[in-house]
């Protein structure tokens, strides 16, 4: 297993979200566009079980957009609300607010019928580390409440923001994803979900060449001008590191990261490969895609 996480982390958040769940009408569930299984924790189903939940895949401007329509339909068969968002400049956040009310709606008409005066929308947003949780509440406030930044672990505190009729819970509602193959961890990784130092760069650079070099060789290709791609299957580290080797030889003597003795410094290639597939610099990518889509993948092309 490449990823470690923090358990006392995890069974504090736990507590605090439980407690933050009652007080909202709807639990917003951050899943990262490009890969919004691996992204998911199974437990905010028992943690918001009673609540309506809509799915938001943030970095919908990474993604590639055919993997996105696929994991709407796919959503949408399953009876999940599902809208794809742009935490950065705003793109499907009027979807969002329509979604909102439409999951609330009945929850308010109850109210009104009691006679309270209740027509604002309470909404808690919950996800993985560095999902886009922080930049969707700012979004959504069109104001800097909450902290930023492209590394895990940024937010402390918690507010509400209000805007319009929909009130907005800033809690960190952190949920770890439950990694049940290396291949999950491997993905969460090269999409910047866990902290560098806790994998192996070697490992995430072997992994994204491989699944780079089956879905997406042309943008290979245009960033690194590869001059030959061999279509490599991920197995594991060892088995396919003499297959990619020549690649990774390639990329380093290009970018000059060379070490002692003009031999190319593998951890240097890692480290900058897998920050331009994070910050989404070779082109529109998604790491994995709905079951029945995945198997006919070629025929989309
Ligand atoms: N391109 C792009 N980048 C995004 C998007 N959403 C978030 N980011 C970037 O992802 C990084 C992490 O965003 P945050 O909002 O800090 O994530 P978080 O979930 O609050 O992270 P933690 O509080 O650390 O768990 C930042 O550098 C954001 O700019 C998006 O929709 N598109
Ligand atoms: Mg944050």
């Amino acid at each position: 297993m490449p990823v470690q996480w923090y358990p006392g982390h995890m069974a504090k958040a736990r507590r605090i979200m439980e407690d933050r769940v009652r007080q909202v009408d709807v639990v917003i569930e951050l899943v990262d566009a490009r890969l919004p299984l691996s992204s998911r924790n199974p437990a905010l189903q028992d943690l918001s079980s009673k609540k309506p939940r809509l799915v938001v895949m943030t970095r919908e401007d990474l993604a590639d957009p055919r993997a996105t329509h696929a994991w709407l339909a796919a959503f949408a068969s399953d009876d999940i609300l599902a809208v794809p968002v742009n935490t950065t400049n705003g793109n499907g956040f009027s979807q969002v607010r329509d979604g909102l009310r439409k999951l609330a709606a009945a929850k308010i008409q109850r109210a009104m019928e009691k006679g309270l005066q209740r027509s604002v929308v309470r909404a808690m947003v919950v996800g993985i580390p560095n999902v886009g949780k922080s930049s969707f509440i700012n979004q959504f406030a069109k104001r800097s409440v909450a902290k930023t930044g492209n590394k895990p672990g940024v937010t402390r505190t918690e507010q509400w923001v209000r805007m319009g009729d929909i009130e907005l819970l800033d809690t960190p509602g952190v949920l770890w994803p439950k990694i049940e193959t290396p291949e999950q961890g491997l993905r969460l990784a090269i999409s910047g979900a866990v902290k560098d130092q806790i994998y192996d760069m070697e490992e995430g650079l072997a992994f994204f060449l491989c699944f780079a070099s089956q879905h997406y060789p042309d943008l290979l290709i245009q960033r690194y001008g590869l001059s030959h791609i061999p279509v490599v299957e991920w197995t594991d580290l060892p088995t396919v590191w003499p297959q990619i080797a020549d690649m990774i030889e390639e990329i380093g003597r290009k970018r000059g990261m060379l070490g002692r003795g003009g031999v190319v410094d593998e951890e240097r290639v890692a480290k900058m490969v897998i920050k331009e597939v994070q910050d989404g610099v070779l082109g529109h990518m998604t790491f994995e895609w709905p079951q029945s889509i995945e198997d006919d993948r070629t025929a989309l092309r």
